[in-house]
């Protein structure tokens, strides 16, 4: 009976609490606070982001792709200044023309969204806008069911850099980070 008590006591507490924070809030102040303070919370959770941390260092990357429009792998760490090799293999079933694949590696600082949608209209191209062309540090080719392509390419700076795939429509979930440091 004793600890019942203390319990409800507790919890009348908590009720208490709860109508006192929704007031405070109610200021623009306050809340404008709140925001800081949460974006730089969030900013701080990336930054010590338990998946990047863990991530190993390696300069050779095998990344396949599927039908389903997805990589089986989001995110790589590298050694910046040195010589990075990656090897991409389609293996859907679903002909080039409509489910063909590439990695294309983007400089910090590209609008994703642009860079897509400009290249679907270059399909000779591998989807690479020649206007853009200067926003890729390295890309494989197209490829088609089965197929496999490899290079190599050195990102000199440290940081992180996007990835997509550039077949019109895929860059939406085909997407990742290389980190270099
Ligand atoms: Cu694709």
């Amino acid at each position: 009976m004793k600890y019942l008590s203390i319990l409800f006591g507790c919890s009348m507490f908590l009720i208490a609490c709860g109508g006192g924070d929704k007031s405070t809030l109610g200021s623009t102040a306050d809340t404008g606070r709140l925001a800081k303070a949460s974006s730089k919370t969030s900013a701080a959770a990336s930054q010590s982001n338990p998946a990047i941390e863990s991530e190993p260092v390696n300069n050779q990357i095998e990344l396949t792709a599927n039908d389903r429009m997805q990589y089986s792998d989001t995110l790589f760490k590298v050694r910046a200044g040195e010589k990075v090799s990656l090897k991409l293999t389609n293996i859907g079933k679903m002909p080039k023309n409509s489910m063909g694949h590439n990695f294309t590696l983007l400089k910090t600082g590209t609008d994703i969204t642009k860079f897509a949608i400009e290249g679907m209209k270059y399909r000779d191209q591998d989807y690479v806008s020649p206007a853009f062309k200067g926003s890729v540090i390295a890309h494989t080719a197209l490829i088609g069911p089965g197929e496999s392509t490899q290079i190599t390419f050195v990102i000199k700076n440290k940081g992180y850099y996007d990835f997509i795939c550039t077949f019109p429509g895929h860059y939406g979930s085909m997407r990742g980070k290389i980190i270099a440091e």
